[in-house]
């Protein structure tokens, strides 16, 4: 349904799109950027189509081989917008202390001004697109609605895949229904006569946050979290603040089931930073020795999880699809996420083969002869050798219906959700942080959580490879003090009866050659059982001044002979040295957040102060 924007755009609404209050925004929206016509996204694959061929023509996107990949399609994005921009990233209640630290803040009233400065016109030359979705099962109890208007078609098709999204979601919200406003440009106008580049964007950027009002306003950027803002802007940056509202949790977690062969199964929520291997662990495949167990896939990044009546709490993957890092992806290491790749897929910054296919290091041992690479150039691997340019951007992306997963889980869109009985916090820790520790408690595990430390991948602008502290792997998508959301978990844990255990684990420890100790990948299935059999209360640990960390006989090593008892003792040591030397890094944190950390944890953090110094 296309119109021109002379019609007014209320008057270009369908028919059947009942909402005034929508309806409103929209044209107050379209009179501030003015877009040449507007586009009520109804979801169909007629839709898709129709954008996939419009971007083809425009040079924006590559049609994949059919007959390689099916129904698939390749976009390489400007060099200078290939991932999430955190400095540029603002969370704006009224008060700079609600925002906390752990957020870049401005006054709500003067960010409005300078936003509008910017949407002013900048749609020009471009359609807008009005996208509704849902993050969720429609119609479940667990899910939240969003509209995105954006002027990238790009992000249309995305959303399309990582969402629910269309006419059904509008049918839905009815006349008057509660949606989060998202308004997305990627703040590149066209002046009449004016050719359009393949990746607009703009050098200034703004991902903007107003939790009070649950508004999203985000400029200048094309690229993932920045623009298909159902995912970070929405399901974990507004919905974490809604979450303490109303008494649940958005977190920045895996869902993943396992099955043993009696049948018995048990869901278990991971949180890891970005890059750190959440959707490798969300499809894990058990070594073959595990006849009979089995590892199914609910989520890959966001958790939304609501207390039951039972005391018990459930989750919601709020995503329809999987946003995955495609380099260091192959059957190998992810042979589920391999096989989703097959048909369907969006490809973003991966690289093109000579017969119309995609390429990304680590997908096959051996690279192609040739490939164009994600900046459009010639590469060969003499070229790389030469070069040391990579064929695929490190932050590459997929974007792949869940649906296609071989190991999604059958209850993946259960309305009600899925039971948690245990969290898993992980980092990226070379040194220092053990494979895998049960917490005392869940105030000891929150405040584990609470001061987990990763080393910084290539999913985020800026330096890589630093420590930094990122709590429950939500640094950069806490919506709120990150002092009041240990608060927060804090709390929740006292309302629960039969509350989840809580663990930390750590795949990346190296030995002092700089070697990986753990092999990681399938073999997590040995650590992942662990904590199965704790939270049945059939498995043994010993307790170590961090929490209670299982012993070589503790775990399951059947076919392996990949860790020997010497080095798994390496990999779960507790070197009193270095937690002496992490603690003061706990505290530097801690005083960073010192108006609203919960008493609690600084007296946590005290106790292993006495622990470690005796
Ligand atoms: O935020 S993105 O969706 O671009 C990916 C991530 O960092 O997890
Ligand atoms: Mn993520």
């Amino acid at each position: 349904m296309n119109q021109r924007i002379s019609d007014t755009a209320a008057s270009a609404a369908p028919d059947y799109v009942k909402h005034s209050k929508m309806k409103a925004w929209v044209a107050e929206v379209a009179a501030l950027t003015q877009p040449d016509q507007i586009v009520w996204c109804d979801g169909s694959q007629e839709e898709a189509d129709r954008l996939f061929s419009l971007m083809i023509k425009a040079g924006s996107m590559v049609k994949l081989n059919p007959a390689k990949r099916p129904n698939s399609y390749l976009v390489l994005s400007d060099p200078s917008d290939v991932a999430r921009v955190e400095d540029r990233t603002y969370v704006c209640p009224k008060s700079a202390e609600d925002a906390g630290p752990n957020n870049n803040w401005e006054d709500p009233v003067k960010m409005k001004e300078t936003l509008k400065g910017l949407f002013k016109g900048c749609m020009r030359g471009r359609t807008m697109y009005v996208i509704p979705f849902s993050m969720g099962p429609v119609g479940s109890p667990i899910a939240h609605i969003g509209v995105e208007i954006s002027d990238s078609p790009y992000v249309v098709v995305n959303m399309r895949v990582m969402t629910r999204m269309g006419r059904n979601v509008l049918d839905q919200l009815g006349a008057d229904g509660e949606f989060v406003p998202c308004l997305h440009s990627v703040g590149h106008p066209l002046e009449a006569g004016q050719g359009d580049v393949k990746w607009p964007c703009n050098q200034t950027k703004y991902i903007c946050h107003f939790p009070e009002t649950r508004e999203i306003w985000s400029f200048g950027s094309g690229y993932g979290g920045n623009a298909l803002l159902g995912k970070k802007c929405f399901a974990l940056r507004i919905a974490s603040t809604m979450a303490r509202d109303e008494g649940w949790l958005a977190e920045h977690m895996l869902i993943l089931g396992v099955e043993s062969p009696q049948g018995e199964k048990t869901y278990v929520a991971a949180a890891f930073p970005s890059a750190c291997g959440k959707t490798n662990f969300a499809m894990l495949i058990p070594p073959k020795a595990f006849d009979g167990w089995k590892v199914t896939t609910v989520g890959d990044d966001i958790a939304w999880i609501k207390p039951g009546n039972d005391g018990r709490l459930y989750a919601i993957n709020p995503e329809a699809g999987f946003f995955g890092v495609a380099p260091g992806t192959s059957d190998k290491t992810n042979f589920n996420a391999m096989a989703t790749l097959k048909e369907n897929i969006i490809f973003t910054n991966v690289a093109l083969t000579d017969d119309g296919d995609v390429w990304w290091e680590g997908m096959t041992k051996e690279a192609p002869a040739h490939l164009i690479d994600w900046q459009g150039k010639d590469w060969t691997p003499q070229i790389a050798k030469e070069t040391g340019r990579k064929a695929a951007h490190p932050n590459a992306r997929f974007t792949a219906p869940a649906s296609q997963c071989p190991s999604i889980d059958k209850d993946w869109e259960a309305i009600a959700g899925v039971p948690i009985s245990a969290f898993v916090f992980g980092g990226r820790r070379s040194t220092t942080v053990p494979l895998i520790t049960e917490s005392f408690n869940w105030n000891y595990g929150v405040y584990m959580a609470a001061t987990l430390g990763s080393e910084t991948t290539a999913a985020a602008v800026g330096e890589q490879g630093i420590v930094r502290r990122d709590p429950f792997a939500m640094l950069p998508f806490c919506g709120y003090h990150m002092g009041d959301y240990f608060n927060h978990w804090l709390k929740m844990g006292k309302s629960l009866s039969n509350a989840p255990r809580m663990f930390t684990v750590n795949w990346f420890r190296q030995d002092s050659d700089g070697k990986f100790m753990w092999p990681g990948f399938g073999e997590n299935m040995r650590v992942l059982k662990w904590i199965v059999d704790r939270c049945s209360g059939r498995a043994s640990a010993h307790q170590s001044l961090l929490g209670w960390i299982p012993g070589y006989d503790d775990l399951d090593w059947t076919g392996s002979d990949e860790v020997s008892r010497e080095q798994f003792e390496k990999l779960t040591q507790v070197e009193q040295q270095a937690w002496r030397a992490e603690l003061k890094l706990h505290a530097e944190w801690f005083d960073k957040l010192k108006d609203r950390l919960p008493k609690t944890l600084q007296l946590e953090k005290e106790l292993l102060e006495i622990e470690l110094s005796e």
